[in-house]
């Protein structure tokens, strides 16, 4: 195997051998790349389609899921791949007929794509699937370093961006434009496209993300409101519980209506965190709080959790004995082992919960505070535009990402605590559980307390982070790299990709970015997103690059 997508990757350049750092196995990682490569296939005829004005919801939707499905920490079932291979043979004959379909109704000649000759077809057992897998590791590639990292992190920004559109599908929301985007970047993926052709490339990756974005904001917003500054609860209470972990508001609702009145009570974890400010679910008496911290810490604390676990996206790591019968998973989550919940009755779950012993007695309580999306934030816009004009707030710093196991991300809290007291921190993510217990305090501005640690939400509501900035800027007439603003970003997996893509594509410039940079990036492409962009690695003292930045 070869797998280099994530930032924690073996020695910094690439896992191999027979597990990853994550735990993904070999036969995993080739079951992946081959459900990648078929699904590049899928998408050369979806996108031919398309282009003749045809269209197919089941294969949009199916080329969604099995993206989603090979980001980090996300799945790591055998059994499940097989199906999903299964499907994808079903789904790339659908592509091409489609094809050729609308190509006879227009009475054109079908372009039928080289791979098509040998079509494929999935082999029923899971051995030959796995060694086919093989023939389509990155290693594999005929081109050079450079481009088939860039390559692949276009494919990852994709992969992100289309995590995101899973989230807004199942809160009812699909774009057409989203799609076709998704479908001609895979094609574009499978053509060598120069160096010049792919950094373009990944542009536009980053400005269809963006819209991505927004368009699961409005998914998430419509659904449950505008997230209100909501303070909460870190402390259990007695009885029987729930935890709730990763993106996924449907599922956390779908929990809190199967729930009510059965005297259980509902926590959110890692990403989930931000659900409490969302009107509409916070309106639940019996979602009382979050329960521990960042994804890297699951074993330790779900293994204390005294009831059932929900996984409703990434981030699960793979569970210890101490409480793997107490884990249940989502949509594309999965585990060899662990119980898959596939339709919208959540019996299993709660059932688990009931059985188990529940916290015996409450503990003292702590609150965080949340729900500092574009909404709130811009409401009092002309206070902060104010407070910065008078000098009460002297800068901004954005601490956004995601968090993982290494120690030198230490540094974000580090740098967290060593930002001056007249300026405000924005915060997006998991990267934000290593300081968000600290109190921060408020800068007081004509009689109004604003705290000086506002979290903007989970990684996808970096789209309330532009729009606040954006807006900003607009005040100040100038734009987003001219304002007392810095962008701070601790990154690890493929969501944290297609982010970095977008504010790229918007000219954000000056990004501090750690704890390492990308291997997939490799010297002369780094120099090229550092000649064009500015971005800049985090060096290993917050309080020099603290100075740095403030300077600005
Ligand atoms: Fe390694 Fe990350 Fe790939 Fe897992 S996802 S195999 S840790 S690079
Ligand atoms: Fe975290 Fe996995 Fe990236 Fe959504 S949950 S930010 S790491």
């Amino acid at each position: 195997m070869f797998c280099y997508q994530c930032e924690q990757t073996q020695d910094g350049t690439g896992c191999n051998g027979l597990k990853g750092v994550c735990g993904k196995t070999s036969f995993v990682a080739s079951l992946q790349d081959l459900l990648l490569n078929v699904t590049k296939k899928i998408s050369t005829f979806t996108s031919m389609s398309r282009q003749l004005g045809t269209k197919n919801p089941e294969v949009d939707r199916f080329v969604l899921e099995s993206l989603f499905s090979t980001v980090t920490n996300v799945n790591f079932d055998e059994v499940r791949f097989k199906e999903y291979l299964q499907k994808a043979e079903s789904q790339l004959e659908k592509a091409e007929k489609d094809y050729r379909e609308v190509c006879q109704s227009k009475g054109i000649q079908p372009k039928m794509p080289t791979f098509a000759k040998s079509f494929w077809k999935a082999n029923p057992d899971l051995g030959s699937l796995i060694e086919e897998g093989k023939k389509f590791s990155i290693l594999k590639r005929n081109r050079s370093k450079d481009l088939t990292g860039i390559e692949e992190m276009i494919l990852y920004g994709i992969k992100g961006g289309a995590a995101y559109l899973e989230h807004a599908k199942v809160l009812g929301i699909e774009d057409e434009e989203a799609y076709s985007f998704m479908h001609d970047c895979l094609k574009k993926l499978t053509e060598e496209l120069s160096l010049d052709e792919l950094l373009k490339l990944a542009m536009d990756t980053g400005k269809w993300n963006f819209k991505v974005m927004e368009l699961l904001d409005k998914a998430n917003t419509q659904g449950y409101g505008d997230p209100v500054p909501t303070k909460v609860s870190i402390s259990p209470v007695a009885g029987k519980c729930i935890v709730v972990s990763g993106h996924d508001l449907y599922d956390l609702e779908l929990v809190l209506k199967q729930t009510e009145n059965k005297n259980i009570n509902v926590y959110t974890h890692g990403e989930m965190l931000p659900a409490h400010g969302y009107p509409k679910l916070k309106k639940y008496k019996h979602l009382v709080g979050n329960y521990g911290g960042a994804w890297q810490n699951q074993k330790k604390e779900f293994s204390a959790f005294p009831g059932s676990i929900l996984m409703t996206t990434n981030c699960i790591v793979p569970p210890s004995d101490a409480y793997r019968h107490r884990v249940f998973t989502r949509s594309v989550v999965g585990f060899p082992g662990v119980q898959h919940i596939l339709s919208d009755d959540l019996s299993p779950l709660i059932n688990s919960a009931l059985l188990n012993k529940g916290f015996l007695k409450d503990s003292p309580r702590k609150e965080i505070l949340v729900g500092f999306g574009h909404k709130t934030v811009l409401g009092i816009a002309d206070l902060i535009i104010d407070a910065v004009k008078s000098g009460a707030i002297k800068h901004f710093f954005l601490i956004g990402g995601c968090d993982g196991y290494e120690l030198d991300r230490n540094y974000f809290t580090d740098f967290a605590k060593r930002v001056p007291k007249d300026c405000v921190i924005l915060t997006l993510a998991c990267g934000k559980y290593r300081f968000n217990k600290l109190d921060f305090g408020t800068i007081k501005h004509k009689g109004v307390e604003i705290p000086r640690l506002l979290d903007i939400g989970q990684c996808n509501d970096s789209y309330s982070a532009i729009k606040i900035a954006v807006a900003l800027a607009e005040a100040f007439k100038t734009d987003v790299n001219g304002l007392p603003l810095s962008l701070i970003l601790s990154w690890f997996e493929q969501k944290a990709v297609a982010v970095l893509l977008t504010l790229l594509s918007l000219g954000v410039k000056n990004i501090r970015i750690g704890p390492r940079l990308p291997a997939f990036l490799t010297p002369p492409v780094v120099k090229v997103l550092v000649d064009n962009f500015g971005i800049k690695p985090i060096s290993s003292s917050p309080k020099k690059d603290l100075k740095e930045l403030l300077k600005k």
